[in-house]
């Protein structure tokens, strides 16, 4: 028995040849057995500091500190005189995640140790956030996604290109939108302390350049994956179990007043939730319910193992098996499409509501993502 909301330790295989040049999307297609999924191992992290400046080191780590049941909790205050925003018009692409791959090729294991170059395990390198996405893709009804993919030295680096309709929504966000972007970080500052001895500090500066990434390690079905997510707190608990099971993912939601209310929160928001948490193997996510003018009323704790049995009941639900098959399939139909070892070569596979994935290849683009110091580090 494989159950959904479980990691599986055993060492099965085995994926059906994809033979197509696209891939369906219809969530029956993928109802069948949970897939084989690790559970993840972190195998090491990183910060970036309120620059943005990479270290590779847990400096950004922040403790939880447990919040009354019901705080009052001003998400708007600071928005206009202590709120640096990071630059979301630079495209960083894989460069932080790469950076931390040069820095740590020695802990990495080497498949091929007899020569000179360096080429480790894995067939994927991607950040959690694309994977969030491919697991929702198909209960996605409104927002399409791209996805680069570059083979070099036997892994496939896979890439998020922003769609125009993102960039068109980015563009024309509203000053409601932008304000409300910033409420799920004022959130995390009135929860998380610097240290396990100190207090949050609801009177500095939010600062949304700082970050504190894991990088993990784990595998689906065939698929070895190495991917780095942005976490937002440990558990302050010295005792608490070690890094990804002690992490802790926070979140701000509409409190939720009505029925409907209730069922949106948990056909939506719960998968979103599940699927960003499930992957790196976060095990909460504590959710602040705040109201119209943006005041935290309620805090509540997710366990994302019981999430499955959450939604139950509610007819026409999204199930994670759906979830992980999909995911599943499509990096077999990446792996099968993407063969060419070339660092200036892209596969760009491209997907919107109600469609197939379909791809087109680049050569020397304006979308090849490696830059030159990781391809010359890692062919010396
Ligand atoms: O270049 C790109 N297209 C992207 C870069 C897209 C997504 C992320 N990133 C990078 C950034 O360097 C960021 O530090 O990824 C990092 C976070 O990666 P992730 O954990 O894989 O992303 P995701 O799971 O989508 O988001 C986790 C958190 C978000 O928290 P909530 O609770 O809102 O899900 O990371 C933040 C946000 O706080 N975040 C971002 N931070 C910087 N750049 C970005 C972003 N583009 N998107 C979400
Ligand atoms: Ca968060």
């Amino acid at each position: 028995p494989n159950h959904h909301h479980q990691y599986d330790s055993r060492s099965t295989q085995g994926q059906n040849p994809l033979t197509s040049q696209s891939l369906n999307t219809r969530r029956e297609l993928y109802e069948r057995d949970f897939p084989v999924y690790k559970q993840p191992v972190e195998v090491g992290c990183f910060s970036l500091d309120s620059e943005r400046r990479f270290f590779n080191d847990s400096r950004q780590m922040r403790y939880y500190v447990e919040p009354d049941r019901n705080p009052y909790f001003d998400l708007r205050d600071g928005y206009k005189d202590r709120f640096i925003k990071r630059d979301d018009s630079v495209k960083e692409k894989l460069d932080h995640i790469l950076r931390w791959i040069v820095a740590n090729r020695s802990k990495l294991n080497s498949r091929a140790a007899t020569s000179s170059s360096f080429a480790f395990d894995v067939d994927f390198v991607t950040w959690r956030g694309h994977l969030t996405k491919l697991l929702t893709t198909p209960y996605e009804t409104r927002e399409g996604w791209l996805l680069a993919v570059t083979r070099f030295r036997g892994t496939l680096y896979m890439s998020e290109l922003e769609t125009e309709a993102a960039r068109r929504e980015r563009e024309n966000r509203t000053e409601r939108h932008e304000e409300m972007m910033y409420w799920g970080y004022k959130f995390e500052q009135y929860t998380c302390a610097d240290n396990i001895h100190s207090l949050p500090d609801s009177g500095g500066v939010v600062n949304t350049n700082e970050a504190f990434c894991t990088v993990v390690q784990t595998r689906l079905a065939d698929h070895r994956l190495l991917f780095s997510g942005e976490v937002d707190c440990r558990d302050k608990d010295p005792g608490a179990p070690a890094p990804p099971t002690c992490y802790m993912e926070l979140k701000t939601s509409a409190e939720i007043c009505t029925p409907k209310q209730r069922s949106n929160f948990h056909r939506f928001k719960l998968l979103k939730w599940w699927a960003q948490s499930f992957l790196p193997g976060v095990p909460r996510v504590v959710a602040g319910f705040r109201d119209h003018e943006g005041v935290v009323v309620s805090v509540e704790t997710f366990h994302i193992s019981k999430i499955s049995h959450l939604i139950k009941n509610e007819y026409n639900c999204w199930k994670p098996t759906v979830c992980m098959n999909f995911c599943c399939d499509f990096l077999s139909f990446v792996k099968r499409v993407a063969t060419e070892e070339n660092p200036s070569v892209v596969y760009l596979f491209s997907w919107e509501p109600h469609r197939d994935v379909t791809y087109s290849i680049h050569r020397d683009s304006q979308y090849s993502f490696l830059p030159q110091w990781y391809i010359e580090e890692m062919s010396s």
